[in-house]
């Protein structure tokens, strides 16, 4: 098995400075070599490069921040995760902040459309164009990916198309969801194991029955979209929207471990790491759990 790591630092779909220096911290730290030891091919040559994106003119849309910028990044990040697929390659996308998931899922969804997404995360990141109270991009990916009413105004996302199906969809982590988004999830009969159904059943349960609703015949390639926000802050301190009461660190990491043992894992992102936020321990806590999280979604195991 080859995995390509693709490198993403961008920040553009929030405000927070630093989330793009996300992937250099987790490569230095060792990621690359830490899948090396698990037996696995790594191609990794160098951060994606997103300049020429950053160079052109924004055209504004209403509350929306970057939108034009947003939707070039996250094409370009598409076409590269669809070309590793086709080469044969895993694609692990290290951002970066989430509205790096519209490419990525997008990218999946292109080379297998009846892909499964598994999207871990404090928030639900399913706003549309008119229900954003924000206008970060990182809290939409999901709403233009299931080609949701609301982004009709939204240009620049037209090469968007819905790919996504609402039950090939599962969250897990939710704790931090705006009622717009309540609603959303509701109509379109979304499954959602927020934090109180983790409480309530326990991880192992959680993921037995997410899996099962997205994948009943066990045979659909997944994809494992994981913001590390959906661990708790206490976990992984060195994120731009902590919300407190989230995954503990063997929760984040089991989710990741029966990902893996299900042999279906596609594609991989870890997203929201921001290494400028709260003090260098924290972030050096962070860039930790990070490269762990992943390297468990890719077979490291405890015994
Ligand atoms: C909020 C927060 N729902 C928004 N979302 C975040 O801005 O749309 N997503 N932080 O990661
Ligand atoms: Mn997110
Ligand atoms: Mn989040
Ligand atoms: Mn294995």
């Amino acid at each position: 098995q080859t995995v390509a790591i693709v490198g993403c630092p961008f920040s553009g779909g929030q405000p927070r400075k630093g989330v793009d220096i996300g992937p250099t911290r987790l490569i230095q730290a060792g990621l690359v070599e830490r899948l090396t030891d698990l037996g696995l091919k790594v191609e990794f040559d160098g951060h994606l490069k997103f300049e020429k994106f950053l160079a052109e003119q924004e055209i504004p849309n209403g509350i929306l921040k970057n939108p034009r910028l947003v939707s070039r990044v996250c094409e370009s990040v598409a076409q590269t995760v669809q070309g590793h697929m086709k080469e044969g390659r895993l694609p692990v996308m290290i951002g970066g902040d989430h509205s790096l998931g519209m490419g990525t899922v997008f990218g999946t969804l292109s080379q297998y459309p009846d892909a499964g997404v598994i999207w871990v995360d404090a928030h639900a990141d399913i706003n549309t164009a008119s229900s954003t109270l924000s206008g970060n991009i990182h809290g939409m990916p999901v709403s233009f990916l299931l080609g949701l009413p609301g982004n009709e105004g939204v240009k620049e996302f037209g090469w968007v198309k819905p790919l996504l199906k609402p039950e090939r969809l599962v969250y897990i982590g939710l704790r931090d969801v705006d009622p717009a988004e309540r609603r959303i999830i509701k109509e379109n009969g979304i499954r959602a194991f927020s934090i109180h159904e983790v409480d309530k059943y326990g991880i192992g349960k959680v993921m037995e029955m997410a899996l099962d609703h997205i994948n009943p015949g066990g045979n659909r390639p997944l994809h494992l979209s994981f913001d590390v926000d959906a661990l708790d802050p206490t976990v992984a301190p060195s994120t731009g929207t902590p919300v407190r009461g989230g995954l503990t660190f063997r929760e984040g990491h089991y989710v990741c471990e029966v990902v893996h043992e299900t042999g279906l894992m596609v594609a991989l992102d870890l997203v929201e790491v921001n290494p400028s936020l709260q003090d260098e321990l924290s972030a050096e806590q962070t860039i930790a759990v990070g490269c762990s999280l992943v390297s468990a979604a890719l077979g490291e195991t405890l015994l």
